[in-house]
């Protein structure tokens, strides 16, 4: 498989195998969404971003509809500022700690 092709299917195979674990199918609780955050980040780049020992600050973060849950959208959103923290940190920069704020605009 090309490296795209199993990004883009690990993102969805991950969010569905943790997110139908328990409770609700297709939402990460906030146990679910610990579980994820400590198995399937192990980077220490990335986990210096995303703190699972504290996933009560990192639901907050999340979920944007503040349901208590995290949704695929949140999910894929979560991914991708990862991704972004990631990408400024390789061009020298450092990535901005979201404080919690809706970040709509995209910054370039
Ligand atoms: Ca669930
Ligand atoms: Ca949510």
């Amino acid at each position: 498989m090309a490296r795209l092709d199993q990004v883009i299917t690990n993102i969805v195979d991950v969010f569905m195998e943790y997110a139908d674990d328990e409770g609700k199918k297709g939402q990460l609780n906030k146990e679910e969404l610990k579980k994820v955050l400590e198995k399937e980040i192990q980077s220490p780049e990335l986990k210096g971003n995303i703190n699972a020992d504290d996933v009560e600050e990192a639901m907050k973060l999340l979920d944007k509809n503040h349901d208590g849950e995290i949704n695929f959208r949140e999910f894929c959103r979560c991914v991708c500022d990862l991704a972004k923290c990631y990408y400024q940190k390789k061009k020298g920069k450092g990535c901005k700690k979201s404080k919690g704020k809706e970040q709509e605009d995209e910054e370039d």
